[in-house]
């Protein structure tokens, strides 16, 4: 078969979700390294990515194989390693020459979620796949690939806040502390949940990086104490829920959607280490948006609240239990392609400014 054909025949594929139960399972008692290569030869990459990942369709499972194919996803996992910048670029060049237009921004804004969405749960494959099956050393022996069944929630809280507040004394040369309080609502243990710490830490550090950037330029650089960032983690019987309080004087309602907005928090990349200008601490490129997939990844979500004139309230929650941690995956069906035809202002609410558009659109409207 040609190569079009084969990849219609793959496109028509839906996603299968696995939870992190089923993620652990795989990792463990019946680790079946064929099955695994069979559950990758269903999802479809980019182009030559498919193209490598078809050769495996062709021949038989056998261990010089699987050994190959385990290379083949490595090579894969870093040739696709720069398609976020990449697609910020995009994003960049399409606002420069066409502007932004409401309606196609709402696509957008869909089509880049579900997109990045399914990179997270692809490089989650691969990470699984090559870290249970590869010959690399393991990263650390309690983990299964890249989950850890005993996630520490509060050493990954100290590790993310550790490293926003090493770049924001870079940047600022002052930064606020951290006051924590953890309470378990269950029983007297210790927080652990069963999740990809290196998920929870990318969440936390883009929330703390934003928290002090906001507090330190309220309160001026010259500051020299400046109010903690509060984090308070509470588990729970479903949720396990992370509330990171800033009081940086925080954004005003009608901008918060704007801070998840793939159109809207774009700038051009920011100059590679080594340059001689500093990178901004936060504030650009996709930090949020990307944050709150990996919450919502497992069924989890990220949410901003804000007081304007005081600070801001960012709450992370994680399911607690892992069969409820169950990956969300984009689908494409009916629904889909609707969705891409849907335009806004067809609302039945009235304008915000009706003398604005009464002449455009006359009475009645
Ligand atoms: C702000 C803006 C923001 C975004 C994300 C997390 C915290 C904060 N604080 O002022």
């Amino acid at each position: 078969k040609s190569l079009p054909a084969r990849m219609d025949h793959y496109s028509r594929f839906s996603p299968s979700p696995l939870s992190i139960q089923q993620f652990l399972d795989f990792g463990t008692s019946n680790s079946c390294i064929l099955t695994s290569m069979i559950l990758f030869l269903l999802s479809v990459l980019y182009l030559k990515t498919l193209q490598d990942l078809l050769e495996f369709t062709d021949q038989k499972p056998v261990p010089v194989n699987t050994d190959r194919f385990t290379d083949s996803l490595q090579k894969i996992r870093d040739r696709h390693a720069n398609v976020v910048e990449t697609m910020a670029q995009g994003v960049i060049e399409m606002r420069d020459t066409h502007g932004i237009d409401p309606n196609k921004e709402g696509n957008l804004q869909y089509f880049l979620d579900r997109f990045f969405m399914s990179r997270i749960s692809i490089r989650m494959l691969i990470n699984q796949h090559t870290l249970v099956f590869g010959n690399n050393v393991q990263t650390h022996p309690r983990y299964i690939g890249s989950i850890d069944p005993n996630c520490d929630v509060e050493s990954v809280i100290l590790d993310a806040f550790d490293s926003a507040k090493y770049l924001c004394d870079q940047y600022y040369l002052a930064s606020p502390e951290m006051e924590i309080t953890t309470h378990n609502a269950v029983n007297d243990n210790d927080i652990q949940i069963v999740y990809v710490p290196s998920h929870l830490y990318h969440m936390l550090f883009e929330l703390f990086k934003n928290a002090m950037r906001a507090v330190v330029e309220y309160h001026g650089t010259a500051s020299l104490d400046y109010p903690p960032i509060q984090v308070k983690v509470v588990i729970g019987k479903h949720d396990l829920t992370i509330k990171v309080t800033d009081s940086g004087g925080g954004i005003p309602r009608h901008q918060i959607d704007l801070l998840f907005n793939y159109m809207y928090s774009t700038a051009p990349v920011p100059p590679k280490p080594g340059s001689t200008t500093t990178a901004p601490l936060a504030g650009y490129g996709y930090g949020l948006p990307i944050s709150r997939l990996y919450a919502r990844y497992f069924h989890g979500d990220l949410q901003l609240t804000s007081m304007e004139g005081d600070g801001t309230d960012a709450i992370v929650y994680l399911k607690v239990m892992s069969r409820e941690a169950n990956e969300l995956l984009p689908i494409f069906n009916y629904a889909t392609s609707q969705q891409y035809k849907r335009t806004i202002c067809t609302g039945d609410w009235s304008s915000p400014a009706p003398q604005q558009f009464a002449a455009a659109n006359g009475p009645g409207h």
